[in-house]
């Protein structure tokens, strides 16, 4: 038996005791397989839920992406869950949620591996192998807004920690895991720790006025690089030229024209 397995199974009990929060991850629900913790989190009565709430699972069955796609992972091999918040920030911030969860799970990869990790816009973590940007986990925000203010709040995470090269699901952008990158096999439970730990903390400034998008500006990958951004409407190619403050992407078309894109998706144009 592989005894890095076994010190890396996830309990409710294992989760409570290990948790470093105040507030955030308080209480915790383990489900050892769900639908999607987004989706069980969502059907749960706001009003009677508790800001912080976390939903974790070992398996999702069908676990979610964004605009309808899939997000796919073996049992017992990623990190899945998702949690409530409850900002009353203005509806204009509500991707400040998206930025401290990205900066809170790179900087907790890098501290816990020593890997190098980057996020590419809008949702994508990623993690430099050999000169080149893998995708290792994504993020799924789903905001609820009452008039101008972001009453509610639902952020799910999805890690590939221990999954080996022929367990990873055909992906679009090249995948990756944790695993395999740094070549040993990474203890789950210390990591969410870690990110729930820095995402506390992330938020309770956000929360104070601080905005989190100079950071996460820092953080994204191809800024600068020839890109094309895809969205429902069609397709731009230009330069990357970072985000506005409310995290809008700044694409420079070939005649010289600053557009700023809400969504989408980014593809590199070598
Ligand atoms: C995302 O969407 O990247 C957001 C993923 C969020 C997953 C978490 S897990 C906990 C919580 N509960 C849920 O149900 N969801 C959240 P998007 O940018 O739309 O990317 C989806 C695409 O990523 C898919 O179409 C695949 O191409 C690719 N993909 C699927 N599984 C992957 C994996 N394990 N690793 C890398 N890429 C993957």
């Amino acid at each position: 038996m592989d005894k890095g397995l076994i010190s890396d199974t996830l309990s409710q009990q294992s989760i409570e005791s290990a948790l470093t929060t105040r507030w955030l991850a308080r209480p915790v629900i383990y489900l050892p397989a769900v639908g999607s913790t987004n989706y069980y989190l969502q059907q749960l009565n706001p009003d009677q839920t508790p800001a912080g709430i976390m939903v974790i699972t070992d398996y999702q069955f069908s676990g979610r992406g964004r605009l309808g796609r899939r997000w796919e992972a073996p049992a017992g091999s990623s990190l899945l869950f998702s949690l409530l918040f409850r900002p009353g920030w203005p509806a204009s911030q509500a991707h400040w949620l998206t930025m401290i969860a990205g900066l809170a799970v790179t900087t907790a990869v890098q501290a816990e591996t020593g890997l190098t990790m980057g996020l590419k816009w809008p949702n994508d973590v990623m993690c430099r192998v050999d000169e080149r940007w893998y995708k290792v986990g994504g993020l799924l925000l789903a905001a609820s807004l009452t008039g101008d203010q972001l009453d509610h709040a639902v952020m799910g995470i999805g890690l590939n920690v221990n999954i080996s090269t022929n367990e990873l699901p055909e992906t679009i952008t090249p995948a990756t895991s944790l695993q395999m990158a740094a070549g040993r096999k990474v203890p789950r439970l210390p990591l969410l720790v870690s990110i729930l730990q820095g995402l506390e903390a992330l938020y309770m400034a956000a929360d104070q006025g601080i905005s989190p998008q100079p950071a996460w500006n820092d953080r994204l990958i191809l800024t600068g690089r020839r890109i094309t951004i895809t969205m429902r409407e069609g397709s731009l190619t230009g330069i990357m030229e970072g985000t506005d403050a409310e995290g809008q992407l700044l694409v420079r078309d070939e005649k010289g024209k600053l557009w700023a894109f809400p969504a989408g998706d980014v593809t590199l144009r070598e």
